[in-house]
C-alpha cells in the first residue's frame, strides 16, 4: 500500500472528535483536520456523502474511505496501526474494555447534555444523579490504577478523557465538583492531561462554557 492519506471531519466543541485525534496522536499517525463550519445548519457535502446515516462528525477518511461513530473508529485506527496497542492482550481484559467503552458511549454524556439542557429543576437533578452515579461505577473500576487497564493507556482513558472538556460545564449547571465526588477519578483526569496525546487535543474548557451558554440562551434557558 501507498502511503496513507489520513483525515479527520470534525467540530472544534465535539468531544467525540477529539477521541479520534488522541487515539491518532498515541499512534504517532499525521492527518489533516477538516473543520466543519456549520453542523447545526448547512453540512458540508463531504460529510454527507461520508456519514449519509447519522450526518455527524467524527468521519475518518483513510485512503478516501470513510470510517464512522468515534468508538469504531478508534477500534479502526488500533487495528490498522497496532503499536502501541490500545487494546489489552488477554481475552478476559478485552471483553471488560468493551463493556466500559460501551457503559460510556451511553451514560457519560447523555447524562451531562441531561444537565445542562435540563428545563425543570427535577429533570436536571435527574441526570446530575444519573452522571455521578455513572462516574461512580467508573471510579470504582479504575481503582487506584494508574489508567483503566492499569499501566498503560488504552481505549478506556481515550473514550472517556476526550469527554471531559465538557465536564466544566456540567458542573456549573448542575452545582458540584467532580473532584469532591470522585477524588481518584479527578487525579486520573489530571495525570491523562499531563500527556501530551492529550493535552495537544482537548478542547478548551472555557470555550465549552461560552457554547453551552450560547445554546441555553438559543432555548429560552437563560
Ligand atoms: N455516537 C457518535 C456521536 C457523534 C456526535 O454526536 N457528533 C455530533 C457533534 S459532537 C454531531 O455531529 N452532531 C450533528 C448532528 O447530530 O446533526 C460518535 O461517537 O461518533
Amino acid at each position: 500500500m501507498g502511503k496513507d492519506e489520513v483525515k479527520v471531519l470534525s467540530m472544534w466543541a465535539s468531544p467525540f472528535c477529539t477521541r479520534v485525534k488522541i487515539a491518532l496522536a498515541e499512534k504517532g499517525v499525521a492527518y489533516e483536520e477538516i473543520l466543519e463550519n456549520d453542523l447545526f445548519g448547512d453540512k458540508s457535502k463531504l460529510l454527507l456523502e461520508s456519514n449519509p446515516v447519522h450526518k455527524q462528525v467524527p468521519v475518518l477518511l483513510h485512503n478516501d474511505k470513510p470510517i464512522v461513530e468515534s468508538t469504531n473508529i478508534i477500534t479502526y485506527i488500533d487495528q490498522v496501526w497496532p503499536s502501541p496497542p490500545l487494546m489489552p492482550a488477554c481475552a478476559y481484559e478485552r471483553s471488560r474494555t468493551r463493556f466500559w467503552a460501551d457503559f460510556i458511549d451511553r451514560k457519560v454524556f447523555s447524562a451531562g447534555r441531561g444537565i445542562w439542557m435540563g428545563k425543570e429543576e427535577e429533570q436536571v437533578e435527574e441526570s446530575k444523579k444519573e452522571f455521578l452515579d455513572a462516574l461512580m461505577y467508573l471510579d470504582g473500576t479504575l481503582g487506584d490504577k494508574d489508567y483503566f487497564s492499569g499501566d498503560s493507556f488504552g481505549m478506556v482513558d481515550i473514550l472517556l478523557i476526550g469527554l471531559t472538556s465538557w465536564f466544566s460545564a456540567f458542573e456549573k449547571y448542575g452545582n458540584f465538583k467532580v473532584e469532591d465526588h470522585y477524588p481518584k477519578l479527578s487525579a486520573w483526569i489530571k495525570r491523562c492531561y499531563a500527556r501530551q496525546t492529550v493535552s495537544e487535543s482537548i478542547i478548551d474548557s472555557d470555550k465549552v462554557c461560552d457554547l453551552v451558554a450560547m445554546v441555553r440562551q438559543m432555548n429560552g434557558l437563560e
